[in-house]
């Protein structure tokens, strides 16, 4: 059987599935594996299941019999995919499993903070409720019949389209590197250049995976084309936003709110301004966190795994290297 090993705990379903077919070794805790002990995990095995693979040149020179890195997330921004290919090792994530959860936190953070629930039952909790029941100070920003734009209209991305437009009777726009003709008609989703879709839009969600070209898409710039009252959500990678300048847009009022589950840095710092404003809400990368979703996605990427070594071609390979398994 050939050598693997799990870089983080899985369900025991899980793990008697990969012992059919591999021998593994798991770290079992729930801190994150230290570098130099995966290092040294890594030497013999043929598979590497992990949860955020940090996969470079320098890295595949510790796992010289590595064949596949399987990613127990979708987004692999951390695969450095051209060493991979010079070194012939796979790569596999797990797509679809984790699409509804995300979408759902998605609007979670869109009713929140439009709707301010998180500054409120703060509010309430921390005992300063005096004000009469129909204040002014409680009025939030409508979901129903507003714009969404979403930016990015990827599987996760369509997800959040159908719970706008469908439970929400938002009207939903979308910027993505292709257009999606056959959704527009179905669903009456409109395509828009982004500069369009951030002025236009009163919920801005991007949805988009990190890569060189997405670092940063949003910055100043379409921070200034945003409605002085939009919401901002961000779902997806830190880092495809530039954090200062949306630090910058919350403190001038240049938007309204922020929903944000991940961070240019993560864990975020303790400094971090965002963690002081009450109309900014903040957590802990969590859009994947279901019992179900991660099980799946353990699932997904152990089958992943085993297929890779077992002469299969795996369900999942990421795009940039599917030329390996053809
Ligand atoms: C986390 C995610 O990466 O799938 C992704 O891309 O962002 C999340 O599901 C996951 O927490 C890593 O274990």
């Amino acid at each position: 059987k050939p050598k693997v090993f799990i870089a983080k705990p899985i369900p025991q379903e899980v793990e008697d599935y990969i012992a059919q077919h591999c021998e593994y070794k798991i770290w079992n805790k729930e801190e994150a594996i230290p570098k130099s002990e995966l290092l040294k995990e890594v030497a013999e095995v043929e598979g590497l299941m992990t949860p955020k693979g940090v996969i470079t040149k320098e890295f595949l020179t510790y796992a010289p019999h590595l064949k596949v890195v399987s990613n127990i997330a979708v987004g692999y921004d951390a695969f450095d995919t051209e060493a991979m290919r010079e070194r012939r090792v796979i790569g596999t994530h797990t797509p679809y499993v984790l699409d509804d959860s995300v979408a759902d936190l998605v609007f979670g953070l869109l009713l929140s903070a439009g709707r301010r629930i998180v500054e409120f039952d703060r509010y309430v909790k921390e005992g300063k409720w005096e004000k009469p029941l129909d204040s002014r100070e409680f009025y939030g920003k409508d979901i129903h019949h507003a714009t969404i734009g979403i930016i990015g209209l990827g599987r996760i991305g369509e997800k959040i389209m159908k719970r706008a437009s469908a439970g929400f009777d938002m009207k939903v726009l979308y910027h993505n590197r292709s257009r999606k003709i056959e959704l527009e008609n179905q669903y009456g989703v409109l395509y828009r250049d982004i500069d369009d879709l951030l002025r236009e839009s009163d919920y801005v969600v991007v949805m988009l995976p990190l890569n060189e070209s997405t670092t940063h898409i949003i910055g100043k710039g379409q921070f200034e084309l945003m409605k002085n009252d939009a919401v901002f959500i961000n779902c997806s990678r830190g880092k495809v936003v530039d954090e200062q300048a949306l630090i910058s847009a919350l403190q001038n009022n240049e938007i309204r709110a922020a929903g944000l589950d991940v961070f240019e840095i993560e864990p975020i710092e303790k400094d971090n301004p965002l963690l002081k404003m009450n109309n900014v809400i903040t957590l802990p990368h969590i859009g994947s966190c279901t019992n179900n979703t991660r099980f799946d996605m353990a699932m997904t990427a152990a089958e992943n795994m085993v297929a890779a070594l077992t002469n299969q071609t795996p369900p999942n390979v990421v795009k940039e290297l599917q030329d390996l398994v053809k």
